[in-house]
């Protein structure tokens, strides 16, 4: 299973193409667009939300709501080109008014005007935008209901923003209670500090970060690999979540914090009890690369968004003098965004690795293998 994206934040459209879903899978439009919705919300999201309402149409590869198994084509407009069409048309445009050169820290600005040979950044942060995580929810909700078909459930929630941090555990199925609250969290009183923290970095001109645990269930032993580096289990989810714009740190199970624990207090002691099991789940799930049919345990760190209201100190690369970074309208916390973009992308890595193992050319020929696993 295969995806690649398209689109520019201002362009006409977010476009997508998934290649290799098998036939016959049902696929819930109402679902797409419901994982769309909810990578808009979230407390502390700018005003570019207020003027979108993703929903996607697919333009191939499903007839009545089935996969065919031809490539899946779906498109995702943006509401705002209507806005942009004069500094956007790929047909022809005005791009002087719309140009930007007092480049951002921590954007792609400076560092892809130099590589790609321009003198507005325009052309490059179009792209970079994290806009384009639109395309890769709707992509990895399709991937979501590949999984459910094997009985392979994702969800996640907000552990932590800005430093406030939520160190309890909790079960698979609490998780899901995270999506109605407006920081994605599941306890009230720190979610209450984390929202008037972010009003008072929204009153600086700042903007926060924070981190997501993602988590699977359902997923038998014995996905990834061992065998090659580049078919590990968790060098593949954890790829695929740095890959996630702002995403600066990624961990499993324990992750850093068995970097500073003594052996015994690290690894999952193994019992049989008619099958084997374990009752601690430091590893994440995964031992060796390969999935050992525990839960899956990964955490991504995301940075405070790059640009600010208040605008940090950089230089117009214009006359390479000093200027204040640009900052017209900008989210002051997309952690709720990221959560489910971060769900989203560890799906569709995910159901990459199981449909390699499984092939199949039917949903029910690969759920029929997945069901002879043990
Ligand atoms: C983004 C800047 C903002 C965000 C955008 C990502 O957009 P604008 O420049 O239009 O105000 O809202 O994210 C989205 C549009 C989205 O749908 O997530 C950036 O610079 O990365």
């Amino acid at each position: 299973m295969k995806f690649i994206s398209a689109g520019e934040s201002h362009g006409k459209a977010l476009v997508g193409i998934i290649e290799g879903l098998p036939s016959k899978l049902k696929i819930d439009i109402d679902e797409i667009n419901a994982y769309l919705a909810l990578r808009q919300s979230g407390y502390g999201r700018g005003g570019r939300q207020k003027i979108e309402r993703d929903t996607v149409e697919i333009l191939s590869g499903v007839r009545n709501l089935q996969t065919l198994g031809s490539p899946l084509a779906f498109l995702i407009k943006n509401k705002d080109y209507e806005n942009w069409r004069a500094y956007m048309a790929p047909e022809g445009c005005d791009v002087t008014q719309k140009a930007l050169t007092r480049v951002r820290p921590g954007h792609a600005d400076l560092t892809g005007m130099l590589k790609y040979g321009t003198d507005d950044a325009r052309n490059i942060l179009e792209r970079a935008s994290a806009r384009e995580t639109a395309a890769r929810v709707a992509a990895g909700t399709i991937a979501r209901q590949y999984l459910r078909r094997l009985g392979i459930e994702v969800c996640g929630y907000v552990k932590s923003v800005c430093g406030i941090c939520d160190n309890k555990h909790y079960e698979f199925e609490q998780l899901s209670a995270a999506k109605g609250q407006p920081l994605f969290m599941l306890d009230n009183a720190l979610q209450d500090r984390a929202v008037a923290l972010v009003d008072e970095l929204k009153a600086k001109g700042d903007t926060a970060g924070g981190v997501v645990e993602v988590r699977i269930k359902g997923l038998k032993s014995g996905f990834g690999s061992c065998m090659q580096y580049s078919t590990k289990l968790d060098a593949i989810l954890c790829s695929a979540l740095m890959s996630v714009q702002a995403v600066k740190g990624v961990e499993v199970g324990l992750g850093f914090s068995a970097a500073a624990l003594a052996g015994s207090s690290v690894h999952d002691e193994i019992f049989y009890d008619g099958k084997y099991c374990r009752k601690t789940n430091n590893a994440g799930g995964i031992e060796g690369g390969m999935s050992n049919g525990e839960e899956i345990v990964l955490r991504a760190a995301v940075k405070p968004i790059p640009t600010l209201m208040r605008g940090l100190k950089t230089v117009d690369t214009a006359t390479k003098q000093p200027a204040k970074a640009a900052g017209e309208r900008s989210d002051v916390c997309a952690i709720c965004a990221a959560e489910i973009i971060l769900e989203s992308v560890a799906a569709f890595a995910l159901a990459e690795v199981v449909s390699s193992r499984l092939g199949g050319d039917t949903m029910d020929e690969a759920v029929s293998r997945y069901n002879l696993l043990g």
